[in-house]
């Protein structure tokens, strides 16, 4: 099976609404951006991950490739990434990179990791906005795969706390502040974060359904944050334009005098 590059023309610029609200919250949401025959298939190669790893195709084993594979540069979220991370290079290279996943099913009952990051956590890689211009240099995709109904376990997101100046107080540090915003939405949603907003993975509350989510991650083309931990085969195995989201990080060789826009054998991120 072949999941081919998106049309270049399918991603639009960031709207001035979204570029509003993710400098205002540190978050966006996308909902419904999936189409129905792709959250099903993703949703099963999630189980199929958990439960049944060994029966896929070796380059399969990950929630970046088989059908999950059309996540990594969906145009909805791409959109996004150039706004908040850097526009392509030219058209056969993005600007941004992507550097970790991990596929979840989270039924009822089960808590996700404690609140975690705020303000400067992430080092070069923190949020900041100048001269109308975002960066937010380590940025989350959550992929929901089943409804999330508000308050029964979406992620925790204390807006505005990306750009915060002191300590958060004892008060809340909790997976109860009321400064915890979160979401409702239709599977096939994307909600975007910066990892410098104040987070948590609450305890998911339904048993209708468990949380089935795949969460990737962006960098700076030029800085790094997480190991991939991806074979190199796998990255081999995509279309030409999403395998330079798993290139080496540097931006220029001098010496040849040539930029940092390929992937390669020799240019793999490590
Ligand atoms: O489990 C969640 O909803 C949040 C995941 C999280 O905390 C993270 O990606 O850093």
């Amino acid at each position: 099976m072949t999941y081919d590059d998106h049309p270049i023309d399918a991603a639009q610029p960031m709207t001035d609404e979204q570029k509003f609200l993710f400098d205002l919250k540190g978050w966006l949401l996308l909902p419904g951006v999936l189409a129905e025959d792709d959250v099903t298939a993703i949703r099963e190669h999630v189980y199929a991950l958990r439960d049944d790893r060994d029966s896929l195709d070796p380059n399969d084993r990950y929630s970046l490739s088989g059908p999950a594979q059309v996540l990594v540069d969906h145009p909805a979220i791409v959109t996004v990434l150039r706004g908040v991370l850097g526009g392509d290079r030219h058209d056969g290279c993005y600007g941004f990179r992507c550097e970790n996943s991990f596929p979840m099913v989270r039924s009822e009952g089960q808590v996700g990791l404690e609140p975690h990051g705020g303000g400067l956590g992430v080092g070069v890689h923190k949020y900041s906005c100048q001269n109308g211009s975002i960066y937010s240099g380590l940025t989350r995709v959550a992929w929901e795969l089943n409804p999330v109904r508000h308050g029964e376990g979406g992620t925790l997101v204390m807006s505005g706390s990306h750009k915060m100046n002191f300590p958060i107080p004892d008060s809340h540090l909790g997976f109860d502040s009321p400064l915890f915003e979160t979401y409702e939405c239709p599977p096939g949603s994307a909600i975007l974060f910066s990892e410098s907003v104040n987070h948590a993975g609450p305890i998911w509350k339904t048993k209708d359904h468990p949380r089935v989510a795949v969460f990737n991650c962006y960098s700076n083309a030029d800085a790094q944050y997480h190991k991939l931990c991806l074979p190199r085969e796998v990255i081999e195995a995509m279309p030409p334009k999403r395998r330079t989201l798993f290139r080496g990080v540097w931006h220029h060789d001098f010496y040849r005098g040539a930029p940092n826009d390929y992937f390669s054998e020799e240019n793999v991120a490590l």
